[in-house]
């Protein structure tokens, strides 16, 4: 495969025709157009499948609510491409490692059980039956369930989740590291902390009302582009955006509504944000903090004229706590403080405050970019401290708005994939299912791979994603992998964790999609999801698997229990064959789930609901509480000494996580590569080096191990002097596994401390890694 390197700026609105165009290429290129455009146009309908992109709600606005993004993941998962025996014949896992990731996952659908032959270093099918018989070999030779891992990736429906976490539980551990520990894990810690759920406020609709929304650090026009259509509708109202972001992309700036054929005949490409702030890495606490100071000073001018103040005094005192200890923190937070570390002056602070002051409705949504830092839950706290003030908390059109990753990442918590359960879900698992829970904490995602290096680990099962590739350290985390017994990957496609295999055992087990008809014993199955505003909905498959030897992840899961504890405290084999029966235990052990067989038939599924949207603040003292936290002395992980610069790791248009489906990051104006740093003009003039050319990035950390990735190029970029950004699993190799933020052992992607050198080796040659 051969592809041609480019930069060149992108000068068109993000969506529009290039997007159209962009979607058509990736599903005609595909080997069954006809199917993928039959399974675009059900996506994200009451009839038909969830789309696997991401959590974003589903709009009544548009026709087709598909998005570009969504159509590659629908066609990449759809393909008719298969990684079957005959291809694992042919490749050994040495000759397989040195390939790219965009090579792996090319290959297509895992179609069949393998486990891993070291003798000649293949991989080979095996029944599932004798996998199965493997699983349970290796979990009942562990000293201790907790040398147990049971990680989980966003995408597993509320069934498969449901009863994965069962399994792990009746077995006696709580070790439960997933993907959100490394993304939305602070929203959830810290929304938590102060009004008493993990989980945003605002419904889909709520965006029809708002009158401002500020969105901080985040990339919506590539990573959630289903929210341009709610902010382009809100931007045509006349509601305000405001956008955070380090970088300036496109898709916050202006956005041609690529489903809206009249709109792509007329040159109008409506602008999005009409206010674009571009704070430091991890600067948002000091923005908000800003915000607040401004805000504060107006409200107390006003209460010494004897009019009424600016703030919400009734909300405040009726629903909160904590606010003198807030007031007194805004208070001690100097200007110089506030712009130094945001790197946004007083003046355009206080523009944006007259902007919130002005909006009688207002959302704050986030994501990575917020979460992905050492004070991140401080971060999101203070963002809840600004929406408490003003009482944007369940009025319609205002609230709080994390924007999830994964499809179902959301629905996954919901379920109880949680290293942290609370006492009140043990309890009633305990009293459903007749067992004795474990109460002790698990295993995050970081305290996981910590064990596994301790040799704590015998077992990792992973319920899709990417493990070995997703997480920090890369070198630590595979020499993490390779210290387990056993690994096991229940996957749809072949990946870098596949290739580190477990010292005595690896299996991979190919599963169904959520593109793919799931047929069994009692029929044709659908499964539900949970998206980010808390809808429940049903997702059904419409395609024919590819291999017959392909399974439902609820029914893999079941046969791994099966195998391991029997069916005689719970038949995993009945619920496999009929779905209904885990709906029924849901809806007998979890809150908000009553009648669920019966709900989930209403078309668009149903609500949730969210208690502090309903003022119901389930913290210790009942109310929503106000987080007193200085801001930090410097918002950088760091060593010994400051670091020149502070590197994010983030998404191209082209990639879904781990998976990469292309070279090109078209709003960003790169083509062809990945291998790019992005950078100042002055920075790169500073360092005495010019445009394009190659440098290495060396991780300035306090442990003695040397991380460097090497041979990036570089591209002037607009980003504020001192940041940078580079793709993400490219960089992983640069992440501490030991740095995390606050509370949350959430790697921090979003800042690491690093130092640039001029490359030794100036390969020009084409590096996809
Ligand atoms: N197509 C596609 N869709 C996806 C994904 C994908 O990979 N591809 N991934 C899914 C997943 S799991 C997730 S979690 C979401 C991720 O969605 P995003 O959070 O949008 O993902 P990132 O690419 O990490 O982008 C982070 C954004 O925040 C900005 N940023 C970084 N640090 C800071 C900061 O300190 N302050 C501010 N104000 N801005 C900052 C960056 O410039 C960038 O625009 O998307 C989901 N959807
Ligand atoms: N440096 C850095 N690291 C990061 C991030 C970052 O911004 N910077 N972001 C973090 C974030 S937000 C996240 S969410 C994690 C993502 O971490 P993961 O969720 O672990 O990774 P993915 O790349 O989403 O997983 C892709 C794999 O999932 C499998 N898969 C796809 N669909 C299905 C399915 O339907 N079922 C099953 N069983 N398997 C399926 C395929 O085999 C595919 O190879 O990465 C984190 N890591
Ligand atoms: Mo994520």
């Amino acid at each position: 495969m051969k592809f041609k390197s480019a930069i060149k700026p992108y000068r068109s609105a993000a969506g529009g025709w290039g997007s159209l165009e962009a979607t058509t290429r990736f599903v005609l290129d595909s080997k069954q157009a006809l199917k993928n455009i039959r399974n675009l146009l059900r996506v994200n309908k009451s009839r038909g499948f969830d789309c696997p992109g991401c959590a974003w709600g589903d709009d009544s606005h548009s026709t087709f609510s598909f998005c570009e993004n969504g159509a590659k993941a629908v066609s990449w998962e759809a393909t008719r491409k298969a990684a079957g025996p005959d291809f694992f014949a042919a490749h050994t896992l040495s000759a397989l490692r040195r390939q790219s990731d965009y090579f792996l996952e090319y290959q297509g659908r895992l179609t069949h059980p393998l486990r891993y032959d070291a003798a000649s270093d293949r991989y080979l099918p095996i029944s599932w039956d004798d996998a199965f018989a493997v699983i349970a070999r290796h979990i009942h030779a562990m000293e201790h369930p907790d040398r147990l891992e049971l990680y989980t990736s966003g995408r597993a429906s509320n069934e498969a989740s449901f009863l994965y976490q069962l399994f792990g539980r009746i077995l006696g551990t709580n070790n439960f590291p997933d993907c959100s520990n490394m993304c939305h894990e602070a929203s959830g810690t810290g929304l938590k902390q102060s009004i008493g759920v993990g989980k945003g406020t605002v419904r889909l609709q709520d965006f029809e009302q708002a009158d401002a929304i500020f969105v901080f650090g985040q990339n919506p026009g590539t990573n959630h582009p289903r929210m341009l259509h709610s902010l382009r509708h809100a931007a045509d109202r006349g509601a305000h955006i405001v956008a955070f972001n380090t970088l300036r992309e496109r898709g916050l700036e202006r956005f041609a509504n690529p489903q809206n054929p009249l709109e792509l005949l007329t040159p109008r490409s409506g602008a999005i944000s009409e206010t674009y702030l571009q704070p430091n890495l991890g600067g948002d606490m000091a923005a908000v903090r800003g915000i607040v100071k401004a805000l504060l000073e107006t409200h107390r001018q006003r209460l010494n004229a004897g009019q009424p103040g600016l703030f919400d005094q009734p909300f405040i005192d009726a629903h909160t706590d904590g606010i003198t200890a807030y007031l007194a923190a805004v208070d001690a937070t100097d200007w110089a403080h506030i712009e130094r570390q945001s790197g946004i002056s007083e003046e355009q602070l206080r523009h944006v405050a007259g902007i919130y002051q002005r909006a009688q409705r207002v959302i704050c949504t986030w994501a990575m970019g917020v979460t992905q830092h050492k004070h991140s839950v401080a971060t999101v706290r203070e963002i809840v401290n600004l929406q408490l003030l003003f009482g944007q908390l369940g009025k319609p059109g205002a609230g709080l708005c994390p924007v999830r990753g994964h499809s179902n990442v959301q629905g996954n918590r919901t379920m109880g994939i949680d290293e942290k359960p609370s006492d009140a879900l043990l309890d009633r698992l305990a009293a459903h299912f007749g067992f004795t829970p474990p109460r002790r904490h698990g295993h995050n995602t970081v305290q996981a791979l910590e064990a596994m290096l301790r040799d704590e680990v015998s077992v990792l099962i992973t319920l899709g994603g990417n493990l070995a590739a997703a997480a920090p350290d890369t070198e630590r985390t595979a020499e993490a992998l390779i210290r387990c017994d056993l690994t096991v990957h229940i996957s749809t496609k072949l990946n870098r964790s596949h290739l580190i295999t477990g010292r005595k055992d690896a299996l991979i087990l190919p599963t169904l999609g959520r593109t793919d008809r799931d047929e069994q014993a009692a029929g044709s199955q659908f499964i539900t999801v949970e998206d980010s505003f808390s809808m429940v909905h049903a997702s059904e498959g419409v395609g024919q698997p590819l291999s017959p030897e392909q399974r439902s992840e609820t029914a893999i899961v079941a046969g791994i229990a099966h195998a391991v504890l029997g069916s005689e405290r719970v038949d995993w084999l009945a619920r496999a064959a009929d779905y209904n029966l885990i709906r029924d235990d849901i809806a007998a052990t979890l809150p908000g789930f009553a009648d669920f067989n019966q709900r989930i038939t209403a078309p668009g599924g149903f609500w949730l609901g969210n208690a502090a949207a309903e003022y119901r603040f389930n913290t210790a003292t009942g109310k929503a509480r106000f987080g007193a936290a200085a801001l930090p002395v410097s918002v950088v992980p760091h060593g010994d000494a400051p670091a020149p610069f502070t590197l994010q790791t983030l998404r191209s248009h082209d990639q879904y996580n781990t998976t990469i489906y292309g070279l090109d990051d078209r709003y960003r104006g790169v083509y062809g590569q990945r291998d790019v740093l992005f950078m100042h003009p002055d920075d790169i003039a500073g360092l005495g080096l010019q445009d394009g050319d190659r440098v290495d990035i060396e991780t300035l950390w306090h442990d003695g191990v040397f991380r460097q990735v090497s041979g990036f190029r570089l591209v002037g970029y607009a980003i504020p002097r001192g940041n940078l950004a580079a793709y993400y699993p490219e960089t992983n190799p640069l992440v501490p596994l030991s740095s995390y933020g606050d509370d949350t052992f959430t790697p921090t992607s979003k800042s690491i401390p690093v130092r640039i050198t001029p490359s030794a080796a100036q390969a020009d040659q084409l590096r996809i890694a």
